[in-house]
């Protein structure tokens, strides 16, 4: 079965999907940006979730998720992803994104979650290009095989109007 690809405009704490992606960084432990606004909107049920996974694995990987709980927000669960800095193209970025939102659908399904929503991952104070950020997330989940057909919808949320109308206008073709 066919996945549906919707994109919105918005802010992801408020998106009622079985879970959202958070933008995270490598300490797992908070930040700016969409991360600040997901722990915030949380609450401290998300941080200790990560302090946890903190204390049994350590740091999170740069292109690596872990799972958490959605606290306080619409969403059951919060997959942080690590996406990572744009460095000029000189850093594997490509890879590296690419996996943030492969990894993420892999736990998606390990978790039984069926809606899943994404920010646009690295493209804010990582400085990712945003038309190729896009482009890789978009193709990065449309070939992405779900043998189990447990995910039914994926939700990209954007936030600014740049990244809106860029994933519009992909999409469209
Ligand atoms: N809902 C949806 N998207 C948002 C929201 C929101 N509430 N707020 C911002 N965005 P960024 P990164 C968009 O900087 O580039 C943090 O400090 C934003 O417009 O949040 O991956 C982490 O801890 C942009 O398009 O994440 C890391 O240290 C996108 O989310 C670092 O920033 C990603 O922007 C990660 O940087």
């Amino acid at each position: 079965m066919d996945i549906i690809l919707t994109v919105i405009k918005g802010d992801i704490t408020k998106v009622e999907a079985d879970a959202i992606v958070n933008a995270a960084n490598t300490s797992l432990l908070g930040g700016s940006g969409v991360d600040g606004a997901i722990h915030r909107a949380g609450g401290k049920d998300i941080l200790e979730d990560c302090q946890k996974i903190r204390n049994k694995q350590g740091k999170c990987k740069i292109g690596e998720a872990v799972i958490t709980t959605g606290g306080n927000l619409p969403a059951k669960f919060v997959i942080h992803a690590v996406g990572p800095v744009w460095s000029n193209g000189t850093k594997n970025e490509t890879e590296l994104l690419t996996s943030a939102y492969t990894n993420s659908l892999n736990l998606a399904i390990q978790n039984n979650i069926e809606t899943i929503a994404f920010p646009n991952i690295s493209t804010g104070i990582y400085k990712f290009p945003k038309k190729e950020a896009a482009i890789i997330a978009i193709n990065t989940v449309n070939s992405f095989e779900d043998n189990l057909n447990i995910i039914k919808e994926i939700i990209f949320v954007c936030y600014d109007d740049e990244n809106y109308t860029i994933y519009n206008n992909i999409l469209k073709k």
